[in-house]
């Protein structure tokens, strides 16, 4: 019998009354459960696969409406995504919530109180990766084709604990319960070949290549639902897993290779066991390396493929695919693409260069030295001998028309070559990047600027016409509309809710700064939400704090040059202050509050926190000072903690050393959410300033030239702590093993870095800090003013919405526009 796809196509549509069925449905007969043995996360598996019946009939409508525009594609290629629980994500994002709340109602069922059981997705590091998941929600709710490639690690980003006020990883077992977001997609399994050696031979003449190589690796996509805000549609993120072919492990095994056979597939499956858990230095990380042509060869098979349901003219390919890198991570994709052109479907070198270019765009997210990703040579000669042959080529050709272009000027060829010689032969990924992308961005204004006229000056001579620039910016579903719903709501009821997917709507607010009801309305949600907040410290740290308290919060990766130091710092000179003044008579309680995590190998991030720790210990006990400050540290940072952390802030920490932060993403979660900044002129926190205005933000600090200067000056630390009595009596503080009586000596490494080195500047920015946080609790004082500010914060954040970005994104470099239904339909 023929199926009869006319009713097999018609769609379920989500109705409330059909609600409970439908849950009732999925607790018995998937999860084969009832009233006596289900537990909450039966109940939450089954209100998952309630809400991922209706995202499949959108999902499915939405591939058809792509395959009938034949749009332009984007491929969004990065090697993390930060993101975060979905559930109730999707839940908002299909704009079901309501119904969800009111279906379930008869089985007094609140989806609400089972979103802890969701295990949260955490593929990534910090700011990039979260960049990438904003970004996804961005394209979907702005009907862009867009596919999201990564790869699905088994592990994520570790679990943070904290044993003695050390940091101890532990494995993010993600996966243990089911993935009820992604969908295994076996019939798009791909082979990844590695290793072996290249062959020559000719046809009419023409040297060819074939590489024969010595294992391979199959690539299964998992595929993950990305759903669009209210605009009914799904796109899809498709993450690679790596499994060994069960033919090539047999072959093997029939030669009696047992334990070769055994360990090949180990090898190959270790390909993404696990998320680097650093995403700034690259020293000798082979597996990494071969992660990223993993991920790269999956990726570039599959574009190909849907590619050829279009066309079998490769001269097509960049009118019907983008493929943007996100960061130098995935950048082996350029010589895989001319591998494939080249090798495989035998287009002329010229014409696969022409093509490649034309089809790629490079992200830069940072220009931190140790962070710009370079290969050694040798691992592509043991991994990809004939990637490392092209790149060769490519660069010759390129080297040729860079000498031409500067006659005699060998230099010049040393510092744009492809190839690193000293001190050991490497290739660099960025300069790789930038020759075969027809657009090089950077993240915000400054470091945009920063990239064209201090990292690649040459490029940027040969090739003006790339570089841009694209600020960042965050999804306000998410970060507001989800995060804060108190706030989304009063927002709505008094300016509509357009802001959803509009934020410069939000410019309407301002005029309820004036508006004392309003601002009464808007503080007693700050209120509300430290009051979760205070509890949620409580629960994760012990530590009681109060609910009116200044919370005053730095969450994100530690790092030297986010310079949680200079903060602890403070807050040691603080509580110097009040230890040695006992002038605390109505002061409000202030709350230190740091989250985040280091990376494993990273010896000083670590110390900083077990510094951080160490002091909350002792101020947080000491009963001099009448609870005046409290210092917390949450661990285990991640999506679902700055969900309740952000919207309960009142002074948002921005303060890394001027030139060192690309963007900041943090920066705009807090200021959405009333939060006023307190930072350093540097990344997005500069625009942030041009938007809110200077006198509702707290900068201060050297701006970029300034430090500058100092570094190419001789910079003396030492001095500074001699003359300046604050920081002296902070350091010998620490010196005196005050706050690690038990260990003594154990901050002698961050002192002594401070003292003879202070790479990014903390000494010469403390006075600075310090006055510039007088001037806030100054301000704080006057709640009428704060909250005015914090309503323009509010009112004048609409640049930093990711729909900003992607929307410059599709129309410069992209050139790709939004798909939507034909009316009527
Ligand atoms: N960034 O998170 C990372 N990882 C890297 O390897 C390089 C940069 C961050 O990317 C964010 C998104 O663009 C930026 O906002 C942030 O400044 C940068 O450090």
């Amino acid at each position: 019998m023929k199926a009869n796809w006319d009713n097999i196509d018609a769609q379920i549509t989500m109705q409330k009354e059909s609600l409970a069925n439908f849950f009732v449905h999925y607790l018995k007969f998937f999860g084969g459960k009832d009233r006596y043995s289900a537990s909450e996360l039966d109940v939450y598996n089954a209100l998952a696969y309630t809400i991922r019946d209706h995202i499949i009939e959108k999902w499915l409508a939405t591939k058809v409406l792509y395959n009938k525009s034949h749009s332009k594609r984007i491929y969004y290629l990065s090697m993390e995504y930060l993101l975060g629980r979905l559930f109730s994500n999707n839940i908002i994002n299909l704009g079901a919530d309501k119904e969800f709340r009111e279906g379930l109602k008869k089985l007094g069922v609140d989806w609400e109180d089972y979103t802890p059981w969701e295990r949260e997705s955490a593929l990534g590091n910090g700011g990039l990766g979260r960049l990438a998941a904003c970004f996804l929600d961005s394209m979907a709710t702005l009907n862009l084709p867009a596919i999201g490639y990564g790869l699905r690690y088994e592990y994520g980003i570790f679990r943070q604990d904290i044993c003695q006020g050390y940091q101890v990883e532990e494995p993010d077992e993600w996966l243990k319960f089911d993935n009820i977001w992604e969908m295994k997609r076996i019939e798009h399994t791909v082979p990844v070949h590695f290793g072996g050696e290249v062959e020559t031979y000719h046809i009419d003449g023409v040297e060819k290549f074939n590489w024969c190589p010595s294992y391979t690796v199959l690539g299964i996509p998992y595929d993950m639902p990305v759903v669009g805000y209210g605009n009914n549609i799904v796109n899809t993120l498709r993450l690679w897993s790596a499994k060994v072919s069960e033919e090539f492990d047999l072959q093997d095994f029939n030669q009696g290779n047992y334990i070769d056979a055994v360990s090949e597939k180990v090898e190959g499956e270790t390909l993404t066991k696990v998320l680097y858990p650093d995403d700034r230095t690259e020293s000798g990380r082979e597996l990494r390396f071969r992660q990223q042509y993993f991920f790269v060869c999956c990726s570039i098979q599959d574009i190909m493929r849907k590619f050829l349901k279009e066309s079998s003219d490769f001269r097509d390919f960049p009118k019907k695919a983008v493929i943007q890198l996100n960061d130098t991570h995935p950048s082996i994709s350029i010589a895989e693409l001319m591998r494939i052109l080249v090798d495989e479907k035998h287009l002329p070198w010229d014409v696969a260069w022409d093509i490649t270019r034309k089809s790629f765009g490079y992200t830069n997210h940072t220009i931190l030295p140790e962070a710009l990703e370079k290969w050694p040579v040798e691992f592509f000669q043991r991994h990809l001998p004939r990637h490392l042959q092209i790149i060769y080529k490519l660069n010759q050709h390129f080297l040729q028309e860079v000498s031409v272009q500067n006659p005699g000027d060998n230099d010049i060829l040393r510092r744009m070559s492809l190839v690193e010689e000293y001190p050991q032969k490497k290739i660099r990924m960025a300069h790789l990047a930038i020759i075969g992308s027809t657009s090089v961005n950077g993240v915000s204004e400054i470091h945009s600027e920063i990239l064209k006229e201090q990292v690649m000056p040459d490029f940027y001579n040969s090739f003006p016409h790339k570089f841009n620039n694209k600020t960042n910016g965050i999804t306000p579903r998410r970060w507001l509309l989800q995060a804060n719903p108190s706030l989304a709501k009063l927002i709505t009821e008094k300016i509509g809710k357009e802001w959803i997917t509009d934020l410069s709507q939000l410019k309407k607010l301002e005029k309820y700064a004036d508006d004392k009801d309003f601002r009464k309305r808007f503080d007693k949600i700050k209120l509300e939400n430290k009051k979760k907040l205070a509890k949620l410290i409580e629960i994760e740290t012990g530590v009681v704090v109060e609910d009116d308290a200044i919370f005053d919060v730095q969450i994100k990766r530690i790092h030297e040059y986010k310079r949680q130091l200079m903060n602890i710092l403070h807050v040691i000179h603080l509580y110097c202050e009040l230890r040695d003044h006992k002038n605390f008579k109505d002061a409000p309680q202030r709350v230190f509050l740091f989250a985040g995590k280091a990376a494993p190998g990273y010896y000083m991030a670590k110390m900083i926190i077990k510094l951080i720790l160490n002091v909350a210990k002792v101020i947080n006990n000491d009963e001099l000072i009448k609870d005046k400050i409290k210092v917390v540290f949450i661990p285990n940072y991640k999506v679902s903690l700055a969900e309740t952390i952000i919207p309960a802030t009142d002074i948002s920490e921005q303060i890394s050393t001027a030139g060192k932060e690309a963007s900041g993403t943090g920066n705009m979660k807090f200021a959405l959410n009333g939060a006023l900044t307190i930072g350093t002129l540097d990344g997005a926190n500069i625009e942030i300033m041009n938007e809110v205005g200077k006198e509702n933000i707290f900068t201060f600090g050297l701006d970029i030239d300034e430090i500058k200067a100092k570094r190419e000056g001789n910079y003396e630390p030492y001095q500074l702590y001699s003359e300046n009595p604050n920081i002296k009596k902070v350091i010998d503080l620490i010196q005196s093993n005050f706050f690690s009586l038990h260990e003594p000596g154990i901050f002698e490494p961050i002192c002594n870095s401070l003292l003879t080195q202070d790479q990014y500047f903390v000494f010469a920015d403390f006075n600075a800090y310090m006055e510039c946080h007088e001037k806030i609790l100054q301000e704080y004082k006057n709640q009428k003013q704060w909250t005015k500010k914090a309503i323009l914060n509010v009112a004048r954040m609409g640049k930093f919405s990711s729909d900003r970005t992607i929307n410059e994104y599709a129309a410069d470099i992209w050139k790709v526009s939004p798909v939507k239904p034909k009316k009527g339909k």
